[in-house]
């Protein structure tokens, strides 16, 4: 196995932050993308990373295998800024993606660590509902204590034969109904190779990570 990792792009990741102006004030949250293996994780970063072209503060970079799976993790970081009652905040996104490879189990609880908000990506092959419900058991364990806030996304809805959206929720153990009492839907049905429903799944997890900060 051979790595394709661009140095140059991390070393500069790393170096933006520290020279980040910091007037008023600064919030900084991390979002996860999870999943099992070849769900799209990967692919919902490349389009978000398209469509904030120009909110970027580092260029992003993602470690994956010569075969373009990921095996540590892709990230880059956003930046916004954000009013609330009066207030200017100035808001660091770090997007993030886990490999969804088995065996790389202990590289996922790191890349998870202090994430403010998860978008579990699933995939629509009714092949991987074992591996789908593996990959979300294993999340729910790693977060059970936490109560982090989180969306689920149903990807690869063009798929032929995508399992339906009420077979897979029953699977998961979701809730039968369409959406949450906040709004928020219980699965997102996705097309990210396209980009479809990938902002809007990315954007109600940050409303509710963002409430989730302020509310206290
Ligand atoms: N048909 C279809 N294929 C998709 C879609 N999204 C992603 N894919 C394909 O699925 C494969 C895996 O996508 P990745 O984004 O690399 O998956 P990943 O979850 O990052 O995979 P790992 O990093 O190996 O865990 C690629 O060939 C993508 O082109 C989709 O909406 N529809
Ligand atoms: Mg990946």
């Amino acid at each position: 196995m051979t790595l394709k990792t661009n140095m140059e792009n991390i070393i500069e990741s790393s170096n933006a932050i520290p020279s980040l102006k910091k007037d008023g004030r600064l919030v900084q949250f991390k979002i996860v993308y999870w999943g099992p293996g070849e769900s799209g994780k990967t692919t919902n970063f490349f389009r978000l990373r398209e469509k904030f072209h120009s909110f970027k503060i580092t260029r992003g970079y993602s470690i994956e295998t010569s075969e373009g799976r990921t095996l540590w993790q892709d990230s880059v970081f956003l930046s916004f800024n954000f009013s609330i009652k009066e207030n200017a905040y100035q808001i660091i996104v770090q997007i993030v993606t886990c490999t969804g490879q088995e065996r790389f189990l202990s590289t996922r609880e790191y890349v998870l660590d202090g994430a403010d908000g998860i978008v579990f990506v699933a995939d629509s092959n009714p092949k991987k509902m074992e591996q789908n419900k593996r990959s979300f058991r294993e999340l729910v364990n790693f977060t059970s204590s936490k109560k982090i806030p989180h969306v689920i996304q149903l990807n690869k809805r063009d798929l032929e034969h995508a399992v339906s959206v009420k077979s897979f929720k029953t699977n998961l153990g979701l809730p039968k109904e369409e959406k949450y009492q906040d709004g928020t839907f219980v699965v997102y049905p996705a097309k990210a190779l396209e980009g479809k429903n990938v902002m809007a799944c990315f954007q109600d997890l940050m409303l509710q990570v963002i409430f989730n900060y302020f509310k206290n």
